[in-house]
């Protein structure tokens, strides 16, 4: 592998503690296709995306990558990559098509069979549960904004991890609560696509809960590496006036605080209860959801993609629509500097003093870095190879900032790239490359990117540290 163009520098600094693990991460309606097969339910992205205008040029989940006839051969890839371990989503309607009751067995076995693949590799499964693909079935019964959707994911959690426990270690609820609430049902760019406050402070709250209820039915099967995904986004003030720091605390309230505290601490933060009490939509809690939510957990996942800065002010009416509750009177700054393709700033400095924060405000609680990465335009060149140098600088950079961040005392004990594919980017289709590997969708055929390469040298250096 060529380590040239100053990109050895980097590469030598990156030091991590022995039995650090390395990963990447994927989500089922993100790579898996296959969306009829085997007795697979709707879910509310299929719905979503089958709405005309929803997803740009009209992209489905349909195909995808394919993964669900190609996972032997994915399961290689990342064996070639040289990753410890890998961290995928089980599609909730593929093992219960109506959301509860019936279990269907076809769909279990596929994820039986991939995770026998992974280990055949000596390759870690990391599981998560909920990747924001709902049974439509339960979404007709108001989704997330019932209560009674906590209650039906314990049970699907029950039911997955009796099929796959003696064979999976390391459990995740749920993957960014806060995009499921917010961006779903605030914003309404993500599935189920409402545009509510009332509907979006509740979902936050179920899914919240949900994942407590299904912490518990986790423990009682004896899952001893049990974890929750956050996404956090940094929020400064553009100035230090009282407005825009205002500003700052209620994003920063709404995107970061309200989803780690209650898990962390068992509370939501006070000022986040008064906003979204304002706003007339409060949080619906009832005795008792906030001790199952603060269930003890082994570690904490993190998402970083970037920071934002925000000022006070009336949101631009050419913006897409906030996903803040509250969120029509804070505008946030178009990033300075270099931006990729999803339009995002690029902030590694940012994401070590993530994750100090995270350090000090869940004391004593392992962190993972369960997804972090970058969207480039990426081609096939002439040779059949992918030069993302982008995407390669992106991640030494992210590397080398969570190693500051261990050096500094944070207890960070994995990295997962997003993603270990291309694929379907949620409302920007296709179009939004993340991938260590480029997928070309229509022939599904796989080429390692440069980054994908640089990754695996990152691992096979620390592999010989021992
Ligand atoms: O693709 C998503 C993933 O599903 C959740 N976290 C952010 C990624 C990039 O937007």
């Amino acid at each position: 592998m060529t380590t040239s163009d100053g990109r050895e520098d980097l590469l030598a600094g990156l030091t991590f503690p022995p039995g650090f693990v390395f990963g990447a991460a994927t989500a089922a309606y993100q790579i898996e296709g296959a969306v009829h097969e085997d007795g697979r339910g709707p879910s509310i992205w299929d719905t979503f995306s089958h709405t005309p205008g929803r997803v740009e040029r009209g992209d489905t989940g349909d195909v995808a990558c394919d993964h669900y006839h190609r996972y032997r051969d994915d399961v290689a890839l990342m064996g070639d990559l040289g990753l410890s371990a890998y961290r995928f989503s089980v599609a909730w309607p593929r093992v219960l098509p109506e959301g509860a009751g019936r279990v269907e067995q076809r769909g279990l076995d596929f994820y039986r069979r991939l995770v026998d693949e992974l280990l055949g590799a000596g390759i870690d499964p990391w599981l998560t549960l909920y990747h924001w693909d709902l049974p439509q079935a339960l979404q007709d019964r108001g989704g997330w904004t019932d209560r009674d959707t906590a209650a039906r994911f314990a049970d699907y959690a029950a039911v997955v991890v009796d099929a796959l426990g003696d064979r999976v270690r390391h459990w995740s609820t749920l993957n960014e609560p806060m995009v499921s609430s917010l961006l779903g049902h605030m914003a309404g760019v993500h599935a189920p696509g409402v545009q509510d406050p009332v509907a979006a402070s509740r979902a936050v709250h179920h899914l919240l809960l949900g994942h407590g209820l299904a912490a518990g039915r986790l423990r009682e099967a004896g899952v001893g590496s049990l974890g929750i995904t956050l996404n956090f986004t940094p929020m400064h003030p553009a100035t230090d006036s009282p407005a825009d720091r205002d500003a700052a605390r209620r994003l920063d309230g709404q995107q970061n605080r309200m989803f780690l505290e209650p898990v962390v601490s068992g509370a939501y933060p006070a000022d986040v209860v008064e906003d979204l009490a304002a706003a007339g939509a409060p949080l619906p809690v009832q005795d008792g959801d906030l001790q199952a939510i603060a269930a003890p957990l082994d570690w904490l996942g993190v998402n970083y993609y970037f920071e934002e800065t925000v000022r006070a002010g009336e949101r631009p009416a050419d913006k897409p629509p906030t996903s803040f509750i509250g969120g029509e009177q804070v505008v946030e700054l178009d990033p300075e500097g270099p931006t990729t393709t999803m339009g995002w700033g690029i902030s590694p400095g940012a994401f070590t003093d993530l994750l100090l924060w995270l350090g000090e405000k869940a004391p004593g609680l392992p962190l993972v870095v369960t997804e972090n990465g970058s969207a480039w335009d990426d081609e096939v060149d002439a040779e059949g190879a992918v030069r993302d140098p982008q995407r390669v600088d992106f991640l030494l950079r992210h590397l080398a900032a969570v190693g500051t961040a261990i050096e500094r005392g944070a207890p960070v004990r994995g990295y997962f790239a997003w993603s270990l594919l291309d694929n379907f980017e949620w409302a920007r289709g296709y179009g939004q490359r993340f991938g260590l590997v480029h997928v070309d969708y229509d022939t599904q055929r796989r080429t390692v990117k440069d980054s994908g390469r640089v990754y695996a040298e990152v691992l096979r250096r620390h592999r010989d540290r021992g």
